[in-house]
């Protein structure tokens, strides 16, 4: 069966692209893409032409999502697999392609309305090797594990599931956790790859479509850059350094200019065979700034 191979890229409304200029460079690492539009500009983490694109908005949240199909065959595979599955999707324009830098585009909503891209074959920039804004001591984990992963807005976890299962993703619930109302939070976690999770929802409602996205250094040491740049400018930090049980990555994650967050890391494990839950992390990951969505004691 046809399914998605990777997070592909993604596209940010943002309400002031000159702090995400100097965040994402100075703090994080990435490197800067002008292009040739004034209403955007890129961000890179490898070879890829770009992994984010930055829109002037009036809004700070998620814009799009891109899920990569192997290739050709597989993104004609895809309409048919869709429209079996009586899922809207519009086959975008050669113009639209070429927005994204990719050779084939579809363009869909997930359940909740979240905007859903599928491609395949983006422009790889081999020529012009990867640059990161800052010094660092390695890279960005990328490869066949695609950006990382994020936590996007459900407002019906079975149809959400339904739906990325449907894309080809596979995981489940990997936490119970106690909530400080006595509930119990039972988060989901998919994988479409050896990325532990490449997407997760079910932490309870959320304001904007994504909490998080998370970002995975080859080398601890570019985590500790990040850390104390974070630490040095006062950025909220909204769960201190920690270690999760499903990936195993030694992460913090800290507020974006947006108001979301991003959590940066090192030292995920891959995505184990059989399915796991836990009841809380190894060691940290205890909240500290409010008002992001992520005040669980996990
Ligand atoms: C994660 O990446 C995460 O964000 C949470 C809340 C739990 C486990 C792994
Ligand atoms: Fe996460």
């Amino acid at each position: 069966m046809v399914k998605v191979i990777e997070l592909g890229y993604m596209g940010f409304n943002v309400t002031d692209m000159d702090a995400w200029r100097e965040y994402a460079t100075k703090c994080v690492g990435l490197e800067i893409e002008e292009g040739d539009r004034d209403d955007r500009f890129y961000l890179r983490m490898d070879g890829q032409h770009h992994r984010f694109t930055v829109h002037q908005s009036d809004e700070d949240d998620l814009a799009y999502a891109g899920w990569r199909v192997k290739g050709f065959e597989e993104f004609k595979a895809m309409q048919q697999h869709l429209t079996a599955n009586g899922v809207d999707f519009r086959v975008a324009s050669e113009e639209e392609c070429e927005e994204r830098f990719v050779l084939g585009l579809l363009k869909l909503e997930d359940p909740s309305g979240n905007p859903t891209e599928i491609f395949y074959s983006p422009q790889m920039d081999v020529m012009k090797p990867f640059h990161p804004g800052r010094p660092m001591y390695g890279k960005f984990l990328t490869g066949n594990q695609g950006i990382g992963h994020f936590i996007i807005r459900s407002l019906d976890d079975d149809a959400t599931y339904a739906f990325y299962s449907m894309l080809g993703l596979e995981g489940s619930v990997e936490y119970k956790i106690k909530l400080p109302n006595g509930m119990i939070a039972k988060p989901v976690f998919m994988h479409c790859n050896d990325r532990q999770h490449s997407l997760a929802f079910g932490l309870g409602p959320m304001e904007k479509r994504i909490n998080h996205l998370m970002l995975e250094y080859t080398e601890l040491d570019d985590l500790g850059i990040a850390h104390d740049t974070a630490r040095r400018e006062g950025i909220d930090v909204a769960m201190q350094l920690g270690k999760h049980s499903n990936d195993q990555a030694y992460t913090f994650y800290f507020a974006t200019p947006s108001g979301w967050l991003l959590e940066l890391g090192h030292g995920a494990r891959e995505a184990v065979r059989e399915q796991e839950h836990y009841t809380g992390d190894i060691f940290g990951h205890k909240p500290e700034a409010t008002g992001y969505g992520m005040n669980v004691d996990i």
